[in-house]
């Protein structure tokens, strides 16, 4: 009937450590919420977005593959053509979801699932990784106050053995092994303390992988209350 609530969607994210998977989850579980029958949008930190970026700047379809100006400035500094101070990087890969904070929350409350592939969690650990003495953890979560809080979080770990057997370090500024051993720990540090997360055992094959994820989203839209809105992160 009219009187009904409607079904707001559902903001999951995927996070997780290099090459655990994360994409090529989010594309397996789009497939299966869309086949559920929900509407499902995919996005990814930092850069690509799609469809709700797009319509943003009034790109076409034909032009979805474009980043932000911001998502520019993020891939650059990522691929080390540019430097950047790591507090202003810091701040702009922030930006970078605040700038599509909005339509994010418009989407869900009208029903959209929305899957984010990396979020405020990596923002936070990979700044904090640096071990520079004025960009701690607490200083980092400053700028994510606010932005939508998700529903659930997938946390994808894969051990570094396993990591290594799915191809070597590329040549991104953050591949390398300190700075990785470094992001594992804080990783574990943020999600000890963390509510809706779902640790998962990345390092299994594709399928076993996907299962897991099913189930733990299957769970978590079970026990949303549909009308709701949704959080903000504090
Ligand atoms: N960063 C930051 O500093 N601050 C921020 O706020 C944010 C990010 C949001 C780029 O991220 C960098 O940005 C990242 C953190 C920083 N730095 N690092 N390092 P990104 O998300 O663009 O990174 P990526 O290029 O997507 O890589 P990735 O995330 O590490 O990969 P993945 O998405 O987890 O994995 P995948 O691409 O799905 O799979 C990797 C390979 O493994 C691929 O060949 C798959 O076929 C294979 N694979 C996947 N699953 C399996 C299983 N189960 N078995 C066997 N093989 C598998
Ligand atoms: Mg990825």
């Amino acid at each position: 009937t009219g009187l009904s609530a409607m079904r707001r969607g559902v903001l999951i994210v995927v996070e997780g450590l290099d090459r655990a998977g994360k994409s090529s989850q989010c594309e397996v579980l789009r497939g299966f919420l869309s086949e559920q029958g929900h509407t499902v949008k995919y996005i990814r930190f930092p850069g690509i977005q799609l469809n709700c970026i797009a319509s943003m700047y009034h790109w076409s379809n034909a032009s979805i593959d474009r980043t932000t100006p911001i998502g520019k400035l993020i891939d650059s500094y990522l691929r080390g053509s540019s430097h950047q101070d790591d507090h202003s990087i810091h701040l702009l890969f922030s930006a970078n979801r605040w700038e599509v904070a909005k339509s994010i929350e418009e989407d869900i409350a009208s029903g959209t699932t929305i899957i984010v592939d990396r979020y405020s969690y990596s923002g936070v650990v990979y700044s904090a990784a640096k071990a520079n003495p004025t960009l701690s953890l607490d200083w980092a979560w400053q700028p994510e106050i606010g932005l939508p809080r998700p529903d659930i979080c997938l946390f994808l770990g894969i051990s570094p053995e396993e990591a290594a057997k799915r191809g070597g370090f590329g040549a991104e500024r953050y591949e390398n092994e300190a700075m990785q051993i470094r992001v594992r720990e804080l990783f574990q540090t943020i999600f000890e303390k963390m509510q809706d997360v779902a640790v998962i055992d990345a390092g299994k094959s594709m399928g076993e992988v996907s299962k897991e994820i099913r189930g733990a989203v299957t769970g978590c839209i079970s026990r949303l209350d549909i009308t709701s809105t949704l959080r903000k992160l504090e």
